[in-house]
């Protein structure tokens, strides 16, 4: 049962039917199915797919908008879902976030930030194509502990090692632990750019966060 709407879910976005997919959010939601298990089970399959068949040339640019669209109307109602499973009151550390300069890809980067509030950090997200001197400026201004950088693209991974390098010139580092992120971007990445983590996912990126900032789940 759960799984067909998880088939259905992903399939909505594969069609390209943003009210097919809010329609069922809500249902998977009022049959009690877990959040993260909707955007996990459902609606990154359905990604997925989308991305893959845009990748090949089956499916052209305004298939991938209306299928964000969906995405995104979906993550709407589930933020709020997610952060009322997690509730902390101890701020487990404050984080600057963003997708790095010349990228306008925020869906996985909005969804990091909600798991990492809904984990009592602080998240200061600086929204998409955010130039390197935005991030060590709020970096500096909110004291953080941590920065979070996304990148989508092949052409703009190389933007997060622009920003460790702008922290470095800053005098930030290594106070300030660097994380990296994004469907493109590996561990071995990031260890060339010399970041301090790779997260995979946001369930990653939270127990990444937690030990860099020296507070790992027990
Ligand atoms: C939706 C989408 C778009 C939407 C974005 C809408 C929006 N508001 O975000 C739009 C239509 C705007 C778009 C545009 C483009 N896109 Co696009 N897009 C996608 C798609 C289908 C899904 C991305 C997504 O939202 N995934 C769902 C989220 C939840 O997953 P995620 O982003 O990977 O994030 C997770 C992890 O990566 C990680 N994570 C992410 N960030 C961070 C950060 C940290 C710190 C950590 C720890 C973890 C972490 O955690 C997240 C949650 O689990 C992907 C295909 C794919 N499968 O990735 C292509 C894709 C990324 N796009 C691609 C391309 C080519 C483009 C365009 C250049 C197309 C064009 N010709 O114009 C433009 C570029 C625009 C720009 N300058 O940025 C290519 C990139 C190829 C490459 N390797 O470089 C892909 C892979 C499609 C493909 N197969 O060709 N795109």
């Amino acid at each position: 049962m759960t799984q067909e709407i998880f088939t259905q879910l992903a399939q909505s976005l594969i069609d390209g039917d943003p009210d097919a997919t809010v329609d069922l959010t809500k249902k998977a939601l009022a049959d009690g199915v877990e959040p993260m298990a909707i955007i996990r089970e459902g609606l990154m399959p359905g990604m997925n797919v989308v991305g893959d068949k845009f990748g090949c040339g089956e499916y052209y640019l305004p298939d991938l908008i209306i299928a964000a669209d969906g995405m995104q109307q979906a993550m709407a109602l589930l933020e709020p879902e997610l952060r009322l499973r997690n509730q902390e009151v101890e701020s487990a550390g404050t984080m600057v976030l963003g997708t790095v300069k010349g990228d306008i890809h925020e869906i996985g980067k909005t969804l990091v930030m909600t798991m990492l509030s809904a984990s009592g950090f602080q998240v200061h997200d600086l929204g998409v194509d955010v130039a390197p001197e935005r991030f060590v400026a709020k970096a500096r201004e909110v004291h953080a502990d941590l920065v979070g950088l996304s990148a989508l693209l092949t052409t703009t991974m190389p933007g997060q090692r622009l920003v460790i390098e702008a922290l470095d010139r800053d005098g930030l580092r290594p106070r300030v632990k660097v994380m990296v992120g994004g469907a493109p971007v590996s561990h071995a990445w990031a260890e060339t750019i010399g970041a301090d983590g790779y997260g995979e996912d946001a369930a990653a990126a939270v127990t990444l966060a937690r030990r860099l900032v020296g507070r790992p789940v027990a």
